[in-house]
């Protein structure tokens, strides 16, 4: 009797849980706790920030619609913050994370609990440190499994495995960064990329160590691979394994089969993997893509082993997979021109077709008058980024608080919606365009509005892929072109059938690239290139989405406990 009365309780329980959780998600708790561990790469021990000891740091693993709760604990020397990359935080930018830009950073000895809501994001995000070049050693990976009661739009995988791509310093990565910005110079490439923390066996002393990845033969896997490096987008590949790519920045794809991916950092891509081979070690394997000429990059390849599992003679040859050279701009074509969105019944689109903003915006690198005698940069000068002519400035208030407190002076709302002064973007450069202004300048959308950006490449310093990123939404890459764009034939090249949604897009060497989403989340969103060197260098701006005219479509109030800025 008592038995049956505490079963119909659990029915009951569960019966309401389902409805909570269809309504609202479930809710889930993480703690992590910012620490310097000791870690040994590529011949050399020093001490990293990580999140809890581990590189990578620890999976958040939630169903689409959930909400997660994540205190961080800084037990660290330094203050920094966390991002959630591509998770939307519907009107939450509050938990959104650049330093300085929704937040202060969370000084050590604090913690501050980021509230991380979940909507329509399915696959597979990640996070990481925004703060500075902490990124290089405090990120991990963020599953969204289909919410409960639905699959994926492909037959359900035997198992799952996630990869993370990375870059390994010798030197401290925010010394590296400090030391660049002070002398004008780049700063130093990494010393090796890694596959979850491990260079892999073509780096000195790492033979051994290598990440290994065991697999079952005749099963299919769904490998989540993000490309966390710093500096370089990335050709991946696996030995005699065919990949189909399912989904990208954890929205789903129409399925590709190939050989290769390309992977621009700050992206990310869901791939079914079949384990159809001769049970053996195979590699796979990871090395720069990389158009710019005479651009510094790290130029190894980092590997892992693909291990069935059973009974073998353990193979005397491991063959590497054949990735496409560095330079090889129309392999990485060939790969992303495939992208398409699965735009299904169950995972439709919703490409603005009615815009009210439209803003170009040059990227660029550029020069910065040496404040000293003489610089390391080009022309003795320091090395300068910028959107629209403009370096962004980054304020030691952040301005989303200024933003909601009506503050003066710390952002002004006169982001150029076109470069202030025009020229041949992907021409022969003159010195007159070398040159940037400075400024902490935002731009300011009406809740609602169809956006379009046109990210164009430019050929000052030194033309290479960008690959841009907008904090609090996904958008649909809807069209990219070489050159310069064209206000009269470009558009006529749209995809506005089935273009992907994403939140990072490689941006081609001297080419363009069009972006359009419906300014439906409020806030203020960062935009930047995810190369770090560049952001550093202030290729950056923000969106200011304001609020729509009821509480569903206005900013939430602030948490209890935002970290403090500090008078600096
Ligand atoms: C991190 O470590 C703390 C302290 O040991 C522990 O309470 C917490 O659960 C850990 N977090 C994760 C995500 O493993
Ligand atoms: C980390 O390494 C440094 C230098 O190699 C050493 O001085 C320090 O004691 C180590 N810390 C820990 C916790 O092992
Ligand atoms: C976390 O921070 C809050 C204030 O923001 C403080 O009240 C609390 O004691 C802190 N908890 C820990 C474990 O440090
Ligand atoms: C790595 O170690 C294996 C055996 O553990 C050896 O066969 C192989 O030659 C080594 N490779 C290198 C590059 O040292
Ligand atoms: C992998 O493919 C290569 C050629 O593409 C082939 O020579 C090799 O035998 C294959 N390895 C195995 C273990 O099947
Ligand atoms: C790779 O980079 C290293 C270090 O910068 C350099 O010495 C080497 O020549 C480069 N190799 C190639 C093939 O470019
Ligand atoms: C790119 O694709 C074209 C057409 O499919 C093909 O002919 C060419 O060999 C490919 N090039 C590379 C480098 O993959
Ligand atoms: C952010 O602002 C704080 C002061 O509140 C300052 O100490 C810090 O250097 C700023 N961060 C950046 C990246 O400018
Ligand atoms: C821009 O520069 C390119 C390359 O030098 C040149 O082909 C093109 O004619 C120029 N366009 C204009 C409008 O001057
Ligand atoms: C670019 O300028 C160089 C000289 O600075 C000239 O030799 C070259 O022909 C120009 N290229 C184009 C496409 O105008
Ligand atoms: C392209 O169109 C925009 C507005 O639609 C205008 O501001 C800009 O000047 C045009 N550019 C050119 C090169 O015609
Ligand atoms: C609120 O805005 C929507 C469109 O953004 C508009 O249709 C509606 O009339 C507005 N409501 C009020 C009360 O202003
Ligand atoms: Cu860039």
């Amino acid at each position: 009797m008592g038995n049956y009365n505490n079963m119909a309780f659990l029915v009951l329980a569960l019966v309401g849980f389902m409805f909570l959780s269809k309504a609202n998600g479930a809710i889930h708790y993480y703690d992590f706790h910012l620490q310097e561990t000791n870690f040994t790469r590529v011949c050399s021990t020093k001490s990293i920030l990580t999140v809890n000891g581990t590189l990578p740091g620890p999976t958040i693993t939630v169903n689409r619609g959930d909400t997660a709760f994540i205190n961080v604990h800084n037990q660290g020397y330094y203050g920094l913050t966390v991002h959630w990359h591509g998770v939307k935080n519907p009107r939450n930018p509050w938990s959104d994370g650049p330093e300085n830009i929704t937040q202060c950073p969370i000084q050590p000895g604090t913690n501050f609990t980021y509230e991380v809501i979940f909507s329509n994001e399915e696959g597979t995000l990640w996070w990481h440190a925004h703060s500075d070049w902490t990124r290089a050693t405090v990120h991990g990976a963020i599953v969204i499994l289909p919410a409960a009661g639905t699959t994926y739009p492909f037959a359900t995988p035997d198992a799952q495995e996630t990869v993370i791509l990375g870059s390994w310093f010798k030197g401290d990565v925010m010394e590296i960064i400090k030391e660049a910005l002070a002398n004008g110079g780049d700063p130093n490439v990494s010393d090796a990329f890694t596959i979850n923390g491990q260079p892999g066996d073509l780096y000195s002393c790492s033979n051994g160590t290598a990440y290994r990845w065991l697999v079952d033969y005749g099963k299919t896997y769904l490998l989540r691979v993000i490309n966390a490096v710093m500096n370089e987008e990335q050709f991946f590949a696996i030995a005699n394994h065919t990949l189909t790519v399912v989904a990208q920045d954890a929205s789903y794809i129409k399925p590709i089969t190939t050989s290769y991916i390309m992977i621009t950092p700050g992206q990310t891509m869901d791939i079914l993997v079949t384990a159809n081979q001769p049970p053996s070690h195979y590699y796979m394997a990871s090395h720069s893509f990389m158009d710019g000429t005479n651009v510094s990059h790290h130029n190894g390849t980092t590997t892992a082993i693909v291990q069935y599992n059973g009974n073998y003679s353990t193979p005397s040859i491991t063959p590497l997979p054949t990735l496409p050279a560095e330079a090889d701009s129309t392999a990485a074509d060939n790969f992303t021109k495939q992208i398409r969105a699965l735009a299904s019944e169950e995972h439709p689109i919703d490409v603005p077709l009615e815009i009210h903003s439209r803003i170009f915006m040059a990227v660029a690198v550029n020069e910065r008058i040496c404040p000293n005698s003489s610089c390391d940069g080009p022309d003795n000068n320091a090395l300068s980024a910028s959107l629209n002519n403009i370096s962004f400035v980054i304020p030691s208030v952040d301005v989303l608080q200024a933003y909601y407190q009506g503050t003066n002076g710390v952002y002004s709302s006169n982001f150029p919606d076109n470069p202030l002064n025009p020229y041949n973007y992907t021409g022969n450069v003159t010195s007159s365009t070398i040159y940037s202004d400075f400024g902490t300048r935002a731009r300011m959308i009406g809740y609602g509005e169809g956006v379009e950006i046109i990210f164009q490449g430019t050929n000052i310093i030194a033309a290479e892929n960008h690959p841009m990123h907008l904090h609090g939404f996904s958008f649909y890459l809807v069209g990219t072109g070489y050159g310069n764009f064209d206000n009269t034939t470009s558009p006529k090249t749209y995809n506005l059938v089935d273009p992907p949604e994403v939140n990072t897009i490689g941006v081609p060497k001297n080419g363009w690239a069009t972006i359009r989403f419906k300014a439906d989340n409020p806030g203020v969103w960062f935009v930047h290139c995810h190369l770090e060197r560049h952001t550093s260098w202030g290729m950056d701006t923000v969106l200011i989405v304001r609020n729509g005219n009821t509480t569903e479509t206005s900013m939430l109030p602030p948490p209890a406990h935002m970290p403090p800025c500090s008078k600096s």
